[in-house]
């Protein structure tokens, strides 16, 4: 079908953490290309994303540094929103999945499936713990996968497998939380019967040529057959289920983050000043929806969100979900957890944009996993866009400058060479251009590099420096075709290199709207007038990089795990950094309005200090005042609950609560702990 205009997703991020390269690799980069690619070509596409802000990744994050949930989005959301800005991806929108537009859009579709009689209501099991007092949905449990025996396989979805799990079915399962053994509990829970959708979706499915890894995939899990997957859990953070009874339970993340493609598309038409205009992208069958995701997210958005969307009707199901295999870094699978990924706000502190968008765009985990180095990213800058890119449009622009004082020289009559070049231009083109249609980075990727390789030739095949003196109506016909060629590779490489193409297009004084079908047809009239010629790609020296990767290495060394614990080896340079000491506690009392805080006025020898202290369900602060305890002394100061806390006491947690760390004789405050 012929699509009257293109709607563009990425994965919403989580707002979480930093965003690292391989998720720029897989579900970002390779839409900002295509979307750049559709807006040369004049076709109406939009692109859009947002940050996914619920879920069990915020709260555990939130447990984690003793911070409120909104306060990580807050953080997370505006850190990679400017992230992607620097990195020049695109979008027409980014917005949020926390807004009350997007709330409202979910429990939209909830109640239409509700209507609709298609969720089913249940009383089951989940894990809960006794400790904390607390359900423990999704990541909160950690286990090990029934598929595939990994040991680290989270409430929802196995790692290494990548299988959808349900954390009831995961072997020898702990609370991430307090380290305990869970307990199972009935709670009531809305589930979809996705058995019941499974014949249409089929349907669907089968009209459709899908990338491999997402047919695979999911044929395997048709296969396997559909079952009840509940859609409601118990927490605090997310989208309210909209019940009187339904208090305490949310929706499902992965309920509610795919919606916030349609929700964050309502928030661009609402800015655009057209509140409707939203429906013509999501209504009208004339639209070619494309999700760009990683592989572990095929599931939800080939199977679970398309199951929705066709349940709730009204709206286009995916035409295209070009899913990435995993980018690994210096030979292993990036960590979050561990520390092990290279995170893009690091990356772009240090070096160019456009080097990354390269080096990732030519080596694309399209249809296998693949690797990134720090040596590759050197070779690809250095040896690829600096020799080959930058030095043809260089000795160009400096041949121009020399000895036709910037101005396009006129060009006289055509030998075979010339013919070459030109056609070459149009060549490269229409085959990039059928790739980045087709979703192909890496190959579309190599064409720009070859388009490169092969102006270089020419202006050696033509050696324009020898002409000039002997046949000079030679040379200005030479440096014109050069120059057309820069004006066509300035266009061509807008997708890949958005940065550099605004570099050169400055320099040559190009003014025109960029559109793919003027490359190699439009050019340059002979006396336009070029600006100075700079150079557009700084080397990157053996010693920066070698730097990159002890840094990045040492601290993969470092995130190695001991099999014995299970807890990641330190070095014991980064074990002296932590300034452990005795302290007295001076004054202690409770933090109004919460249950488990106590404010503390310790005694660390030469000074006092206030910290925050999450023991007082186990310790009333008569029984704090007097105790010798041991405590972290240069821990970065927080702010918990509006208190400054300037450092951090050691306990143990038990099935009872804490109980403190201190030493077996009585010492004084302020003694290093060694
Ligand atoms: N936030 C998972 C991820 O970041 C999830 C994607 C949502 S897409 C609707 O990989
Ligand atoms: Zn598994």
């Amino acid at each position: 079908m012929n699509h009257k205009r293109i709607l563009v997703t990425s994965a919403l991020p989580y707002a979480n953490g930093p965003l690292h390269i391989g998720q720029i690799a897989g579900a970002y980069l390779p839409a900002d290309i295509y979307v750049r690619y559709q807006r040369l070509k004049g076709r109406n596409v939009i692109y859009i994303c947002g940050s996914d802000e619920h879920g069990v990744p915020i709260t555990v994050t939130a447990d984690h540094e003793n911070i409120t949930p909104q306060d990580v989005v807050d953080r997370y959301h505006a850190m990679n929103r400017s992230s992607f800005e620097k990195l020049g991806i695109a979008f027409d929108h980014y917005s949020r999945t926390s807004i009350p537009l997007h709330h409202q859009k979910t429990q939209e579709f909830f109640l239409i499936l509700e209507k609709k009689k298609d969720l089913v209501v249940k009383e089951s099991e989940q894990f809960y713990s006794e400790v904390s007092h607390r359900f423990l949905p999704d990541r909160y449990v950690e286990g090990t996968c029934p598929f595939c025996g990994y040991d680290k396989a989270r409430g929802d979805q196995c790692d290494r497998c990548g299988k959808w799990l349900e954390s009831k079915e995961l072997i020898d399962p702990r609370s991430k939380l307090d380290g305990s053994r869970p307990v199972l509990k009935p709670t009531k829970h809305w589930y979809l019967p996705m058995g019941r959708f499974a014949k249409a979706w089929k349907n669907w499915f089968d009209q459709h040529a899908w990338k491999e890894n997402v047919r695979n995939y999911c044929i395997g899990w048709y296969k396997e057959g559909f079952t009840d997957r509940p859609i409601t859990r118990d927490l605090h953070w997310g989208v309210p289920v909209p019940h009187q009874e339904a208090k305490g339970k949310v929706l499902y993340v992965w309920f509610d983050a795919p919606i916030g493609y349609i929700s964050s598309t309502m928030e661009w038409a609402q800015k655009q000043g057209d509140p409707d205009l939203w429906k013509t992208y999501w209504c009208d069958p004339e639209t070619k929806l494309v999700h760009f995701i990683g592989k572990d997210n095929i599931v939800f958005h080939a199977i679970l969100f398309p199951m929705i969307l066709m349940e709730v009707g009204g709206v286009v199901l995916p035409d295209a979900i070009p899913a990435n295999e995993y980018l690994t870094i210096e030979g292993r699978k990036i960590s979050t957890s561990q520390n092990y990924a290279i995170w893009l706000n690091d990356y772009l502190d240090r070096f160019p944009p456009d080097a990354l968008r390269y080096t990732l765009a030519a080596n694309a985990p399209e249809t296998k996993d693949t690797d990134f180095s720090w040596k590759q990213l050197q070779r690809r800058n250095n040896d690829e866009l600096a020799d080959i890119l930058g030095n043809f449009i260089n000795r160009t622009l400096t041949f121009a400058d020399r000895y036709f004082n910037r101005k396009v020289p006129e060009r006289r009559s055509l030998d075979k060479l010339d013919n070459q070049m030109l056609k070459q231009i149009v060549v490269t083109r229409d085959q990039m251009g059928t790739c980045l249609e087709h979703f192909e980075v890496r190959e579309g990727t190599k064409q720009l590099m070859d388009l490169c390789r092969f102006a270089n030739k020419y202006f050696n095949d033509q050696a324009p420096w020898e002409t000039r003196i002997s046949d000079p109506e030679r040379c200005q016909t030479t440096i014109n075709i050069c120059l057309q060629t820069i004006r066509a590779l300035s266009v061509l490489m807008i997708p890949i290199l958005p940065f550099t193409s605004e570099k050169v297009q400055r320099v040559l004084k190009l003014k025109d709207p960029n559109q793919w079908e003027d490359v190699g047809e439009k050019e340059f009239l002979s006396g336009h007038q070029l600006g100075r010629p700079e150079i557009f790609f700084e080397k990157i020296e053996d010693q920066v990089i070698e730097n990159e990767i002890k840094a990045f290495l040492g601290m993969g060394a470092e995130g190695q795990k001991d099999m014995e614990t299970g807890s990641k080896t330190i070095s014991l340079e980064t074990l002296k950094q932590i300034d452990l000491r005795t302290a007295k506690v001076l004054e202690a009392k409770k933090i109004e309005g919460t249950d488990k805080l106590l404010q503390l006025k310790i005694d660390l020898g030469d000074t006092t200090r206030q910290i925050v202290a999450g023991v007082a369900e186990s310790y009333t602060p008569d029984q704090m005042i007097g105790k010798t305890l041991v405590v972290v002394a240069n821990l970065q100061p927080a702010q918990i609950r509006g208190i400054e806390s300037q450092g951090m006491l050691l306990a143990v947690q038990t099935e009872k609560g804490y109980t403190l760390l201190t030493t077996e004789d009585p010492v004084g405050p302020g003694l290093q702990v060694e």
